[in-house]
């Protein structure tokens, strides 16, 4: 139990709606250890309050949680820019990054499996995902 830790999750937003549910299962185990700070990522009625912001808006709130964060959970299996702009983001500001995926047929972007400051894991299921995310913390604390 580390209550105290910071994780930013990134996930994709506009363009994998069928993906939500999956993060909110996630986002669900890791509450019960860390604290989430993007909880809305995988929340469909806190997306819906998100609207009501501008894009600037949630572009600069976004970016200072980003900073806050003491590590990135990214959710890599369907491809976002917004993810990709938050990985390198996290990159630059050294945090230790996790990215993990469904253990399935697509091929993940080379810019992230290629790059040595993020960890790339692949899960099957929400068990798996949360002990990647729990040995990575062990790991970097
Ligand atoms: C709700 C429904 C549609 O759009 C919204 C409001 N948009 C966002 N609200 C909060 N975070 C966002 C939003 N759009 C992007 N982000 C951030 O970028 C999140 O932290 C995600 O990790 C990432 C997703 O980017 P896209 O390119 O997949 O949308």
């Amino acid at each position: 139990m580390n209550k105290d830790i910071k994780i930013y999750f990134a996930g994709s937003i506009r363009g994998a709606e069928a993906d939500r549910k999956n993060y909110l299962r996630i986002i669900k185990e890791l509450k019960k250890r860390y604290i989430v700070l993007t909880e809305h990522v995988g929340n469909e009625k806190m997306l819906h309050k998100e609207k009501k912001l501008t894009d600037k808006e949630i572009e600069s709130r976004d970016m200072r949680w980003l900073k806050e964060a003491d590590f990135v959970v990214a959710e890599i299996t369907s491809p976002s820019h917004g993810v990709g702009i938050e990985l390198n983001e996290s990159k630059h500001q050294k945090k230790p990054i996790l990215c993990i995926h469904k253990n399935n047929d697509k091929k993940i972007s080379a810019m992230i499996s290629g790059c040595d400051d993020f960890f790339v894991a692949s899960y099957t299921n929400i068990d798996d995902a949360i002990s990647h995310v729990e040995s990575f913390v062990k790991k970097n604390q």
